[in-house]
């Protein structure tokens, strides 16, 4: 921290989180009280241009209008009733989102790691009712450098050995394989005939915003179908227009046998999540086969057909396929040694920071956050410029201002 003044504000809080807390995260130094479109607000009123939106959650913006007024309205008429009842907004959501993103079915769970752990076991389950794998050989490949959540299932799929060390046994029959690789894809399905899914991102996120060549998804696509394996896109972190379209499948025309949902799915207001896929694939659960006491209450979904209409309404896919644009465009421009890169799709980008003089990604990001605008890096020095959808052509020139401030004031030292 370098302002002594802003240090001793935030003193407090960092304190009771210091002595209650889990040191399960290394955050920035800030405290935050509020949000409001592409803005949050600290506890001292200094204003930030939010460069993560919750890891894009936030899609159509801090505490957007419609969306709080759908939650609060709903709020106080019925949140829960578990699935040992009906309720009358469950059939509606599902019915909405399977039609605008032709699916058959949703399965609706709350977080990220949970769709795509349901995903999983759908595949297994597929595995062994349809396809015909024999008794406990399913195994499921996944795509190196994945990131699908923190519980045993994900870290078992994890190439990342911080996230899987001293956490083990780990899931059996899980593979990886690398990324953006449709032939080693192709090998290892043609050696496994118990194989039942690969799962993927369509651009991967905490790996560091890779985006795989043109034709990967396609060539993914014609290789599962050819070897009778379902093919799961994690779509958590990509979807719902952070990349340019709905879906970031989109981009290749393809479309994933199950597909999973979250973060923005609520607009970032509480965790909804979901996956979708075909009749075959999902009447293979029976009652009592899986669930959630959470899983499609009638607050999420009320908040999350909101969220969603909120990004086709507001057309937040082209926008931020055009101030993706923009941002790449300005961050080129700026002349620094410290940038070593420069890539994205819509508005899920990176800047790779060339580390240099005792300066990393992460005095980048705090002289940013001094100057008005957080990001977070992640491994191999990325910044992760991911910012609300909403946010316009004025706000993208103010940030790239930013970060060429404080990029050139590093320089200076
Ligand atoms: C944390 C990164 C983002 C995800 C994809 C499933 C999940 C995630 C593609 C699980 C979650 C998170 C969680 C967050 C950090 C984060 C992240 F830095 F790891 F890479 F978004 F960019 N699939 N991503 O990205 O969703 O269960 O968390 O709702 O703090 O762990 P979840």
């Amino acid at each position: 921290m370098s302002s002594p003044v802003i240090a001793s504000a935030f003193a407090k809080y960092f304190d009771l989180e210091h002595r209650f807390g889990a040191f399960n995260y290394h955050p920035l130094p800030v405290v935050l009280e509020r949000g409001e479109g592409v803005y949050v607000w600290d506890v001292e009123g200094r204003r930030y241009l939010d460069f993560l939106a919750a890891y894009s959650a936030v899609n159509q913006g801090h505490c957007h209008p419609r969306i709080i007024r759908r939650l609060v309205d709903q709020a106080q008429k019925l949140t829960l009733t578990s699935r040992a009842f009906h309720h009358n907004l469950l059939g509606l959501y599902e019915k909405y989102l399977c039609e605008l993103l032709g699916y058959e079915r949703l399965l609706p769970m709350n977080t990220g790691v949970e769709a795509c752990e349901t995903a999983v076991k759908l595949a297994r389950h597929w595995g062994y009712r349809v396809k015909g794998v024999p008794e406990n050989k399913a195994a499921v490949v996944f795509a190196e450098g994945n990131f699908w959540g923190r519980s045993i299932a994900a870290i078992s799929a994890s190439s990342d050995p911080l996230s899987y060390t001293d956490f083990g046994p780990y899931v059996p029959e899980f593979y990886k394989i690398p990324y953006d690789d449709p032939e080693a894809l192709e090998n290892i399905l043609r050696e496994n005939p118990h194989i039942v899914a690969f799962m993927c991102e369509p651009i991967q996120g905490e790996a560091g915003v890779i985006l795989p060549e043109t034709g990967y998804l396609k060539a993914v696509r014609e290789i599962c179908s050819r070897y009778k394996v379902l093919w799961i896109a994690d779509e958590v972190q990509t979807g719902l227009g952070r990349t340019g379209k709905l879906l970031a499948c989109d981009h290749e025309d393809v479309k994933p046998d199950i597909l999973c949902l979250g973060k923005a799915l609520s607009g970032g207001v509480m965790p909804v999540s979901a996956v979708l896929s075909s009749s075959e694939v999902m009447l293979t659960l029976k009652p009592g086969e899986h669930g959630s006491t959470f899983g499609g209450n009638p607050l999420a979904c009320a908040v999350a057909m909101e969220a969603v209409q909120v990004v086709v309404d507001e057309n937040l896919s082209a926008n931020a396929e055009a101030r993706g644009r923009e941002l790449r465009e300005a961050l080129v421009r700026i002349d620094s040694s410290r940038i070593s890169a420069v890539r994205g799709k819509g508005l899920m980008n990176a800047l790779v920071i060339r580390p240099k003089g005792g300066i990393t990604a992460w005095e980048v990001c705090l002289k940013m956050m001094e100057l008005g605008l957080l990001a977070k890096p992640t491994h191999h020095h990325t910044i992760r410029l991911t910012p609300p959808l909403c946010i316009t052509r004025a706000q993208v020139e103010e940030a790239a201002h930013i970060i060429r401030t404080a990029l050139l004031s590093l320089d200076a030292v």
